[in-house]
Formats: structure tokens, C-alpha cells, sequence
């Protein structure tokens, strides 16, 4: 077997659902082109560290000296079919982004690939250099995806895998080992546009760009202080994140559930009780999100957004 095929098994063995590679080249310049209006256009909102790094955001070989490869992991995080706890009518409860019922996955994908680094080096050598990327790190990881042949993007913006659908977060290895790289494979999103009707806000727009300023994700986690009024009716009952234009793609209707029975998902925080969450102190904040990207909001973020939840769910009753 192959380098290439031996980390195509290893890939899958631990857990992930797709594997590409493409060379580190910079992105297509189209693709800088999108990125660069996006910034200009003030798309970032309050997201500063956007507007940083931009040379290496788009040239991974910034990040990692005489980088030659980058490796591009998927890992499906559609949520398994299951019965939710049956509501209690009394109580509001506010409504949690089907990635956020899962583990942070920034530490499981990050642990998961120094595994897979440390499985390359038993093969090729330990003389090899590597970065590992999930999220933070500033590169272009949907553009990689296209190009290492993960998925086309969407007009959700989401990389789409025809098979597997949108929910799937990426990870990266950067690295100087020369590796085959992929090829891009087709899709689209003609004759469709459910991702926009479904959208509350407008945050996808009909030209194309994305205003993360209005998206309910950027609202309710990144944002910081008070939201203003009319943003903050249109979270609606979205307590963490929001999953509309994800949920009404056709590409996710059939989309297999997650595979990875180490990714820890929790059952019944689909939904969580806005009384509960007000009256949460810094102990039992910690208690209960130690492991969950809810933490990295903070227990005053998230008494915020339940606050506009019940708010918008008294003038809506
Ligand atoms: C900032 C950010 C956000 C912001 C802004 C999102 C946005 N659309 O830009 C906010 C907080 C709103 C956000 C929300 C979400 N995010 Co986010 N986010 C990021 C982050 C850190 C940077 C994204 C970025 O650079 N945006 C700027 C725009 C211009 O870049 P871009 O969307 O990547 O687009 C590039 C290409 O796709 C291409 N492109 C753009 N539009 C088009 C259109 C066409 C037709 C074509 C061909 C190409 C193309 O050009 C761009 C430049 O290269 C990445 C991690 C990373 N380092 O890349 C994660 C990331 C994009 N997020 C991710 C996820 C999972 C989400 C959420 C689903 C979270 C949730 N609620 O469950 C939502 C989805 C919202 C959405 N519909 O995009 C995943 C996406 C995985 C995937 N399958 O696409 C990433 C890759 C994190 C990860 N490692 O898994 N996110
Ligand atoms: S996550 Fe919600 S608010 Fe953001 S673009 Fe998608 S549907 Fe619109
Ligand atoms: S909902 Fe339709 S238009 Fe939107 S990303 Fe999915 S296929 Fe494309």
C-alpha cells in the first residue's frame, strides 16, 4: 500500500469521515477575491481577528515553512435520530445548534490528528514537519476543502459533501511532506435556494456574500455586549447558534447520522430550560459545559441570549 492509502485507512480508523490532500499553495484567487470584499464589505462585524494574518489565511505555506501538502479531514456531526425528552409545557426552553449537543470538537479533532501525524511519522520518519489547524488557526480551511475534493460550497456557504451533507467540521495538516493532492468533485446548488428562504435574518444574501453581522451564530457567540433590539427579535428562541440553513439543505435530508461513537453527544441538549440557565452560578456553569463549546460563550453570554429568548417568546405567545 501507498503512503497516501496507508493514511486513508489510519484516517478512518480514527474515527474521521473524509480525507483529502491538496498541495499548500495559496487559495484560487477568486476565492481571495471573495475573502477580500468580504472584509471591505464589513462582513466581519466585530470579528477583528479576521481582519489579521490575511497573507497567511491565504497561503498555508505562511503558516508552516516549505510546506508542500496539506491534509483535509471531515468529521460528520449530524446528530443521530433520536426521541427527545418530552418537553415540560410550563417551562421555556431555548433551542442549541446541533454542533453545540456535541463535545467541543476543536480538542477531539486536534487529539485525533496528532494521532494521525504520529502514525505518519512510524511510516515515512520523524524528519517530516507538521501544523495541525481546526478553526482557529488562520486558514482558508473551506477553500482547501474544495480543492483537496471534500465538497463544493453551497449558497449556505456550508462545504457540502453530496453524500455526507454539510455537517461536517475540518481539520487540517499542514505539512512539507510531498503527498498526491485530490481532485475538486461537482455539485450544486441549481434550481435551489431553500437556504435562503429558511434564513431569519438575511444573513445570506441574495448576491451571494454572507453578512456574518446578521447571522444568529455570530449574534448569540461571538458578539459581545448587549444586541440591539431588532437583531435580537429575530434570534427568535435560538439560545446557542443557529441550524436553519443547514437543516433545510436537500443535500442533509438523507444524510447519514455521526458515526464516531467517541464524540461525546449529549441527548437532550437540543433544548435547554431558560429559567435553568438564569439561574446557573459560576460552579454549576462550569459543571455542566466543562466539555461543551457552550463554555467558551461564558455564563454571562449565555444568560443574555436566554433573557432575549424568553423575552421574544413572551411577546410572541
Ligand atoms: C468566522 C467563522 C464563522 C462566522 C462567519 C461564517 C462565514 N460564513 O463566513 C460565524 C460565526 C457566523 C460562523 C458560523 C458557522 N460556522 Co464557522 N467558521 C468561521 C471560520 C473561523 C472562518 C470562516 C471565514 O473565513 N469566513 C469568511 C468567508 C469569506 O470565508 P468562507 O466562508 O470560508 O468562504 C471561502 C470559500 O468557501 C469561498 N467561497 C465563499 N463563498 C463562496 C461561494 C461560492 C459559490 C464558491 C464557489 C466559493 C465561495 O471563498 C471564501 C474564501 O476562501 C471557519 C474556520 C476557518 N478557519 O476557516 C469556521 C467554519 C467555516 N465554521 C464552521 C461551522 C460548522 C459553522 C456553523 C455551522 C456553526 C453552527 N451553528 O453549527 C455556522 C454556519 C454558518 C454558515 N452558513 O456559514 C465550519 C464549516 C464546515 C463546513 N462544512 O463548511 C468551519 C470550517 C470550522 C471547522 N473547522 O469545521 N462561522
Ligand atoms: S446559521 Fe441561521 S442566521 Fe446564520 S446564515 Fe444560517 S440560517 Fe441564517
Ligand atoms: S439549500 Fe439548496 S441552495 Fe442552499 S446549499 Fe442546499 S442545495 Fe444549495
Amino acid at each position: 500500500m501507498s503512503l497516501s492509502q496507508d493514511i486513508k485507512h489510519k484516517t478512518i480508523e480514527l474515527g474521521f469521515d473524509l480525507l483529502g490532500v491538496t498541495d499548500a499553495s495559496p487559495i484560487d484567487a477568486e476565492q481571495a477575491e471573495i475573502f477580500a470584499e468580504w472584509l471591505k464589505s464589513g462582513f466581519a462585524g466585530q470579528m477583528d481577528y479576521m481582519h489579521k494574518n490575511l497573507q497567511k489565511r491565504l497561503d498555508p505555506s505562511k503558516l508552516l515553512e516549505n510546506a508542500q501538502s496539506v491534509i483535509v479531514v471531515g468529521l460528520n456531526y449530524t446528530p443521530p435520530k433520536h426521541k427527545p425528552k418530552p418537553p415540560d409545557t410550563a417551562a421555556p426552553t431555548g433551542k442549541v445548534a446541533g454542533y453545540a449537543q456535541y463535545e467541543d470538537y476543536h480538542s477531539f479533532i486536534k487529539e485525533r490528528l496528532r494521532k494521525l501525524v504520529d502514525f505518519i511519522k512510524s511510516l515515512a520518519g520523524a524528519g517530516f514537519k507538521s501544523k495541525i489547524c481546526v478553526d482557529s488557526a488562520p486558514l482558508a480551511e473551506r477553500a482547501l476543502a474544495v480543492r483537496a475534493g471534500l465538497g463544493f460550497i453551497g449558497k449556505n456557504h456550508m462545504l457540502i459533501n453530496p453524500e455526507l451533507g454539510c455537517r461536517l467540521f475540518l481539520g487540517e495538516i499542514i505539512t512539507d511532506l510531498k503527498l498526491p493532492p485530490g481532485e475538486p468533485i461537482a455539485g450544486d446548488c441549481s434550481g435551489c435556494r431553500k437556504c435562503l428562504d429558511a434564513c431569519p435574518t438575511g444573513a445570506l444574501r441574495a448576491d451571494g456574500q454572507f453578512d456574518a453581522g446578521r447571522c444568529i451564530n455570530y449574534l448569540t457567540i461571538e458578539y459581545k455586549g448587549q444586541i440591539p433590539p431588532g437583531p435580537a427579535e429575530k434570534i427568535g428562541d435560538r439560545l446557542f447558534g443557529c441550524d436553519e440553513c443547514v437543516v433545510a439543505c436537500p443535500y442533509q435530508k438523507n444524510a447519514p447520522a455521526c458515526r464516531n461513537k467517541q464524540f461525546k453527544f449529549y441527548r437532550d441538549r437540543a433544548q435547554i430550560d431558560l429559567q435553568e440557565v438564569l439561574s446557573l452560578d459560576a460552579e454549576s456553569f462550569e459543571a455542566e459545559f466543562a466539555e461543551s463549546p457552550i463554555k467558551r460563550l461564558g455564563l454571562e453570554g449565555l444568560k443574555r441570549n436566554a433573557r432575549i429568548c424568553l423575552a421574544n417568546i413572551t411577546r410572541s405567545a
